[in-house]
């Protein structure tokens, strides 16, 4: 026998066994910094007195604060690891229910949290199924997209996250990312942060069929999808330009004055209506569309004969609506619930100034109790 050889082989054996460990360990602190990233997000307060009372959005040009830091390096690695993340899952997600189905937050990050996340209860307590638009308009752009990206690393089977219209470089560089990026991290002159997050938005899977039934994407359903097929043939990381199924697919919006297909007043993309989502759902099996993309009052509206479901989920949108914030909830068997809720702002001071000394600091908390409640049945083909 070689000598020479066998401990070689005991040392490549050895060695790769340590390789092994040290992965592991690296994983492991990984998952660690990405809890306490999340935990930290998950229990910001807003520290001043005065924005904490009204509303986290911004009001007569005052931009309300957290008590926390981001740390652009933390960002950095959590853009890195949830593109990779990304480009694992296919563009056409399938997923199972239950499952909590959410619309356009816009920044509105309390909202999210304190209204959403801790009633449903935070992944992996909870899946959830995002339909894009976490950016722009809301004061909290960078938490509501950085915390919900650190959950998609973290609990990638527990939370899954589709692109919105303003989950493109065109649509954020005008509408608050870009400048929030800019008044949050001044040093950073080249843009390198919010450019990361651009390559991430590029990478974000475009729409998901649950339970074989129920077709979701932000905007709604186009003229030029036909089959499933045509999902694998969209190259990432893509930008969404203004023509063709990635942008209808994002922009597009339901209208009851339409039949099939006709431009839309947004000048960009089509409107659809009921007849072309019948032929949708005879071409591909489908029996419900759900979408978010527009502010609806009730925080959820039905279009094409109960066909179609558009869900928003910023309350009081921009701090200048009244509107509710709408979570569809679908059960194992496909069984749809909606609630609806207020905001943490306008309604929270009224609430505070009605005494609630003890629960100032949280005033939202006592908001919780769910104001409506729909329910009814997808009719399953036996
Ligand atoms: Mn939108």
């Amino acid at each position: 026998m070689n000598t020479g050889v066998r401990s070689r082989d005991a040392l490549d054996k050895s060695g790769k066994q340590t390789d092994k460990s040290n992965r592991r360990k690296a994983e492991e602190r990984i998952k660690g910094e990405l809890e306490s990233f999340i935990r930290k997000l998950m229990g910001a307060k807003l520290i001043d007195e005065k924005t904490k009372t009204l509303t986290e959005n911004k009001q007569n040009g005052s931009i309300p604060e957290l008590d926390i830091k981001l740390d652009q390096k933390e960002l950095k690695e959590i853009c890195l690891r949830v593109r990779e993340q990304f480009m694992l899952e296919p563009v056409l997600l399938k997923l199972q229910a239950p499952i909590c189905v959410l619309g356009d937050l816009h920044g509105q990050f309390l909202d999210l949290r304190v209204k959403m996340m801790e009633k449903l209860g935070p992944p992996p307590k909870q899946k959830y199924l995002f339909l894009g638009d976490y950016v722009d308009r809301g004061a909290f752009s960078l938490e509501t997209v950085t915390m919900l990206l650190a959950m998609k690393v973290r609990y990638p089977k527990h939370i899954y996250l589709l692109r919105g219209n303003h989950e493109t470089r065109a649509v954020n560089k005008m509408y608050g990312f870009f400048d929030e990026c800019k008044r949050r991290f001044p040093d950073d002159k080249k843009n390198e942060l919010w450019t990361l997050y651009q390559h991430v938005f590029n990478c974000m899977p475009m729409s998901a069929v649950i339970g074989e039934k129920i077709f979701c994407t932000h905007g709604g359903i186009s003229e030029d999808l036909l089959s499933w097929k045509q999902f694998d043939r969209i190259n990432r990381p893509t930008d969404i330009t203004d023509l063709g199924l990635l942008t209808d697919l994002v922009w597009a919006d339901p209208c009851n004055e339409t039949k099939r297909y006709e431009m839309s007043p947004r000048g960009i993309s089509m409107v659809f209506g009921q007849t072309a989502v019948e032929d949708f759902f005879a071409n591909l099996g489908i029996e419900l569309i759900v979408r978010g993309h527009q502010a609806v009052q009730e925080g959820y509206e039905f279009s094409a004969d109960k066909k179609c479901l558009t869900i928003f989920s910023a309350p009081a949108y921009c701090g200048e609506q009244d509107n509710l914030a709408g979570i569809l909830a679908i059960s194992k068997n496909l069984e749809c619930i909606i609630y609806t809720f207020k905001g943490v702002g306008k309604n929270a001071a009224t609430i505070t100034a009605g005494g609630q000394e003890k629960d100032a600091a949280h005033p939202w908390h006592i908001l919780l109790p769910i104001l409506q409640f729909h329910q009814w049945h997808i009719p399953r083909q036996m």
